[in-house]
């Protein structure tokens, strides 16, 4: 069947693509809108074409499987080139994303018309290279340069609205799309717009490019392609269209073979198959109408903040009144911080925190799909929880404990109907950060742990599945990638140095000055809580200095100092000498060859996860990594980074 075909209206040809899922721009769908000007072209009877998609969206852009290959002819720029210069007029018909090569498409369209909750974009630098059809060189002379250092350099969608008061499109087609773009292309004004090729590019003050590139340098640390942009951008406004898109093209070829782009579609295609494992496919999950969270702490409450941002009505348990204000309380501070953000309206936070029930009474779960556990991290106290939990609510609710580092099924011991229990691991703050570890025990069924997936698609999670061990696989990783830390410290390497190395690397932050931020202490009482159980715990660089009331920033210093009311760390004159028995004379390593090793430890720590089971695929390690540690994405992951494709 082809995947581009030509209906007739009248005088108006209709030309739609059909090449699921997303009408990606495959060589296929190339030489069938190439084909599709020609024919058009010789058709007297034609006086407008309307480019329109099946399915559910426009067209997402150029096929990324297709990115490892040779590209094959026609090439999308050849393809664009012969929309825009077409001698009837093409008008988009925009519905879902016109993203990529799909909005390089439509700006070779006459016009661009968009369902309102449609969006335009140009994503490339999020796949680490920069768009390659005239993206850059078009939509300078399309919106101007400011519009188009924001569209291109950073990647984000624009909402049909927005983009229509941007002039990224003409005009919003409420009701039937198709019919509206026909009707539309009937009434077609006597003078048509220049196409963008023949219009003049914006001048533009050597200032403007000089700031532009100052905020972009800041912003993206060590990823290449957001600044390519600018400078195909500014290109664009420096010489003609021809050089222009020459030198564009030039660029995208060069960055579509570079590591960070291999890397960032490593990353792409691995958060696209996480929410769907292949075997749960044909699984039907539960239905999830309503939630419940147990304990609303910060975990708790950013459970329920995240619950409440995807529609689902909350109640909030706590152990006492007082304890259910607290909670409520952290709610409302989460919703508030969204408003001050300019994530939510006044409107929207109100109506979050109005679904949200907090009660004491375990019996108001008689009802509840889903019920989160995010207690003290007490095994005794977890037990409590579902104990209540296993009398009052019914046995298909599905029953999750969000522990970090206890063994869910201790958790579990006694729950009548195991197989409905399993672990669904946030990471703090809950309603922001992406990853979800989603933990099932022996006895989870596959229905319970579908139920999970689905509510990582509910959410916007990325899930991944972890087997049971201590700290799953994320804080697994983390305990080794510090214990890696200390041994550079123990053999002379500077604190402050290691922290440097790992920034460099693409970190928001060192191994240590996270540990200041979050606290010493948390990771130091699991370790106490293990050698309580009798385990061998080696003492660490990090238990010396929470003895010593070093916690972190909460008690003024930690691995640093810190100034009253100031964050900057400080090397430590108390720190050197509570460690002076620890550390051999100083060793200077380079940033590179620390960051080795301490994604090196990363990375083994990944192989005997991997081994083990506890993990499925180096990819979700990954992903574990990239959306709950920070990870620099355009690395890729400590596996794909490691691994020889990295
Ligand atoms: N190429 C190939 N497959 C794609 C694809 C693409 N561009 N986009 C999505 N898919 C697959 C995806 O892997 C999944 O497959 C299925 O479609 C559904 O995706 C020349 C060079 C469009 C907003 O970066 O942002 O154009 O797992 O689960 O949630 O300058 O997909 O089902 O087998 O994400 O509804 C630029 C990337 C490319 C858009 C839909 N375009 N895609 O979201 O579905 S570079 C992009 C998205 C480019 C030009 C340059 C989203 C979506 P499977 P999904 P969704």
């Amino acid at each position: 069947m082809s995947v581009v075909t030509i209906a007739r209206e009248g005088k108006i040809a209709v030309v739609t693509v059909d090449n699921p899922p997303v009408n990606a721009l495959s060589q296929a769908v190339r030489q069938g809108l190439c084909d599709a000007v020609a024919a058009l072209d010789a058709d007297p009877d034609v006086a407008a074409v309307v480019l329109a998609c099946a399915g559910r969206t426009f067209i997402a852009g150029a096929d990324v499987s297709e990115f490892d290959k040779p590209p094959q002819p026609p090439h999308l720029p050849d393809v664009v080139a012969a929309i825009e210069l077409a001698a009837k007029p093409w008008i988009a018909a925009i519905h879902g994303s016109a993203l990529g090569g799909g909005f390089e498409v439509a700006l070779g369209c006459r016009f661009r018309l968009a369902a309102p909750e449609a969006s335009v974009g140009l994503p490339e630098v999020t796949l680490g290279i920069v768009p390659g059809a005239g993206g850059t060189v078009r939509t300078v002379r399309l919106a101007g340069v400011e519009t188009a250092v924001d569209l291109v350099t950073t990647g984000k969608p624009v909402r049909a609205p927005r983009a229509l008061e941007l002039g990224l499109v003409d005009r919003i087609i409420v009701g039937d799309l198709r019919s509206g773009a026909i009707a539309f292309a009937q009434d077609l004004p006597d003078e048509l717009p220049v196409p963008l090729s023949l219009r003049p590019a914006p001048t533009v003050p050597e200032a403007f490019w000089d700031n532009a590139e100052t905020i972009i340098a800041k912003r993206v640390k060590g990823e290449t392609a957001p600044l390519r942009a600018l400078a195909c951008l500014r290109r664009a406004t420096e010489v003609d269209f021809a050089a222009a898109m020459q030198f564009e093209r030039t660029t995208f070829l060069d960055l579509r073979a570079s590591k960070q782009a291999a890397a960032l579609r490593h990353v792409f295609f691995a958060e696209r198959a996480a929410p769907r494992p292949a075997a749960l496919a044909g699984i039907e999950a539960r239905s999830l109408r309503n939630a419940a969270v147990i304990g609303g702490g910060t975990m708790g409450a950013g459970i329920a903040a995240a619950l409440r941002d995807a529609g689902l009505p909350v109640i909030l348990i706590e152990r006492d009144d007082a304890a259910v204000e607290r909670g409520l309380a952290n709610l409302k501070t989460i919703f508030d911080g969204a408003v001050k953000r300019g994530r939510l309206t006044e409107a929207a936070a109100e109506a979050r925190l109005a679904g949200v029930t907090g009660s004491t009474d375990y019996t108001a779960l008689a009802d509840t799909d889903l019920v989160i556990e995010a207690v003290f991290e007490e095994l005794s106290v977890k037990r409590q929880v579902f104990d209540a939990l296993g009398r009052v609510c019914r046995a298909d609710a599905v029953l999750a404990t969000n522990t970090s580092y206890l063994d869910p099924r201790e958790i579990a011991k006694g729950l009548p109907g195991p197989d409905r229990f399993i672990g669904l691991h946030f990471f703090s703050p809950a309603n922001v950060m992406k990853l979800l570890e989603i933990v099932p025990t022996p006895e989870t069924d596959n229905t319970t742990l579908a139920t999970g997936f689905a509510l990582a698609r509910l959410l916007g999670k990325v899930p991944v599945r972890a087997g049971i061990c201590e700290g799953f696989i994320g804080n697994r990783i983390l305990k080794r990638y510090r214990a890696e830390a200390e041994a550079l410290v123990r053999q002379g390497v500077a604190i402050a140095d290691v922290d440097a190395a790992m920034r460099a690397f693409g970190f928001a932050m060192g191994p240590f000055e996270a540990q200041d931020l979050g606290g010493l202490d948390i990771a130091f009482l699991q370790r106490e809580g293990a050698r309580a159980a009798g385990r061998d715990v080696p003492e660490t660089l990090g238990d010396i200095l929470v003895r010593a009331g070093r916690k972190g920033q909460k008690t003024g210093g930690g691995w640093y100092d810190y100034e009253a009311g100031d964050r900057r760390p400080l090397r430590s004159q108390d720190v050197a000498q509570l460690l002076r028995d620890q550390i051999k004379p100083g060793t200077a390593l380079d940033a590179a060859t620390i960051a080795d090793r301490l994604v090196g430890a990363m990375a083994r720590e990944g192989e005997a996860i991997l081994a083990e089971g506890v993990a499925e695929k180096a990819s979700e390690i990954d992903l574990v990594e990239i959306h709950g540690y920070g990870f620099p994405r355009w690395r890729g992951g400590p596996m794909f980074c490691t691994s020889a494709g990295g």
